[in-house]
C-alpha cells in the first residue's frame, strides 16, 4: 500500500483526513489541530486572551484534549471536573477522576482543577437521586444534565469566570442535529449553536470550541499527543439514541466523506440566515435558594431535585 506523505514536511503522515483531502504526521497534525480550534474560537466569538475560561472536564478524551489545546494556544483555561458518584461495577466516576487529576498534575502543574463531589456535597450520586425524585421514570441522564448545568455555572459565577468550555466534538453536535431534525424539534434547533450567551447578567457564556472537529480526530490528538485518558464509556450511556444516530451518521460518513462536517455546517449557515427562529428567551428570575437564572416560579429545577419525594 501506497505510504501517504504529510502534506506539509513530506514524513510519514500518521491520519488521513478524507473530508479535507489532507494527510499530515504527528507534528503538522497537532499544530493543525491547534490552529482549527484558535479559528473556531474566532470565528464564534467565542472568548479573548482576556477572558477567563472553565473547561468541563470528564476525564475523557475530548474534555481533556480540548483543556490541553486551549493552554497551549495560551488561554487562561482551568479546569472543573464533577464527580456524580457513577459506578456501573467499574468504579466510572473515580477512575475519570483519577484520569483528571493526573492529566493536571502530569502535564500542566501550574493549571487549576477545581473538583466537586456530587455526593459529599448533597447527599446523593446520580443514580440515588435519580431513583429518589423521579421514582425511575426519568432517565439518569437528564438528572445529571441538570446537575452539571447548575453546578457548572455555579462554580463558573462563584470563582469568576466568563466562559465555560465543554468539549462537544462535532459527532456530539450533528448527532444531537439528527435527532432535533427527525423530531424537527424548532426550539432545539433555534438554540443549538457553537455559543450560547449568558443566561443573565454575571453568569458565564458556553462555549463549544471542537464543535467542528470530528470523534476519529480528537481521538487521534489525545494518542499522538500522550494524553491518557479514560477508555470507558459512562455506563448510562449504552442506551443512549445519540450512539445509535452516531453509527448511522458514520456509515454516511464512510460512503461520503464530509458529510457530518457540511451538515453541521450547513445547518450553522441556514441558522444564520433566519431558517430557524432564534430562541425567544422566556423571563428568568433569580431562585429563591441558589439565585440561579430559572423560568420557573420560586426554587429552580435543580434545587427542586434535593426536595423530591422520599422513598417511602
Ligand atoms: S455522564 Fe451523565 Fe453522560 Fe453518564 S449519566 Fe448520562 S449524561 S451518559 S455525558
Ligand atoms: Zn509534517
Ligand atoms: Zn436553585
Amino acid at each position: 500500500m501506497k505510504r501517504l506523505r504529510c502534506r506539509s514536511c513530506g514524513e510519514t503522515a500518521v491520519i488521513n483526513l478524507r473530508q479535507h483531502k489532507l494527510a499530515l504526521c504527528e507534528v503538522h497534525f497537532i499544530e493543525w489541530m491547534h490552529t482549527q480550534t484558535a479559528r473556531a474560537i474566532r470565528k464564534y466569538r467565542m472568548f479573548g486572551p482576556d477572558d477567563r475560561v472553565l473547561v468541563a472536564v470528564s476525564g475523557g478524551k475530548d474534555s481533556l484534549s480540548l483543556w490541553d489545546i486551549l493552554l497551549s494556544l495560551g488561554y487562561r483555561a482551568d479546569g472543573l471536573y464533577i464527580d456524580l458518584g457513577i459506578d456501573g461495577g467499574i468504579g466510572y466516576s473515580t477512575a475519570s477522576r483519577v484520569y483528571a487529576e493526573k492529566f493536571a498534575a502530569d502535564r500542566w502543574p501550574d493549571a487549576k482543577l477545581h473538583v466537586l463531589d456530587i455526593e459529599k456535597s448533597y447527599g446523593n450520586s446520580i443514580g440515588g437521586v435519580t431513583r429518589k425524585t423521579m421514582r425511575g421514570r426519568e432517565r439518569p441522564c437528564s438528572v445529571c444534565g441538570l446537575i452539571k448545568r447548575h453546578e457548572m455555572n455555579r462554580l463558573a459565577y462563584e470563582f469568576g469566570y466568563s466562559v465555560l468550555a465543554t468539549g462537544h466534538n462535532l459527532d456530539d453536535e450533528a448527532a444531537v442535529l439528527l435527532g432535533n431534525t427527525l423530531h424537527w424539534n424548532s426550539e432545539y434547533l433555534g438554540r443549538q449553536a457553537p455559543v450560547l450567551p449568558e443566561d443573565r447578567n454575571g453568569f458565564a457564556r458556553k462555549v463549544k470550541p471542537l464543535c467542528r472537529l470530528y470523534e476519529r480526530e480528537m481521538a487521534a490528538y489525545a494518542l499522538v499527543s500522550g494524553i491518557a485518558y479514560i477508555q470507558e464509556e459512562c455506563p448510562y450511556s449504552v442506551r443512549a439514541t445519540s450512539l445509535y444516530y452516531k453509527e448511522i451518521l458514520n456509515q454516511m460518513e464512510g460512503r461520503s466523506p464530509g458529510t457530518k462536517l457540511n451538515f453541521y455546517l450547513d445547518f450553522l449557515r441556514a441558522r444564520e440566515t433566519g431558517l430557524f427562529r432564534p430562541f425567544e428567551a422566556v423571563e428568568l428570575r433569580g431562585c429563591e435558594r441558589c439565585g440561579q437564572p430559572t423560568a420557573l416560579e420560586g426554587l429552580c429545577a435543580f434545587c427542586r431535585l434535593w426536595e423530591g419525594p422520599s422513598d417511602e
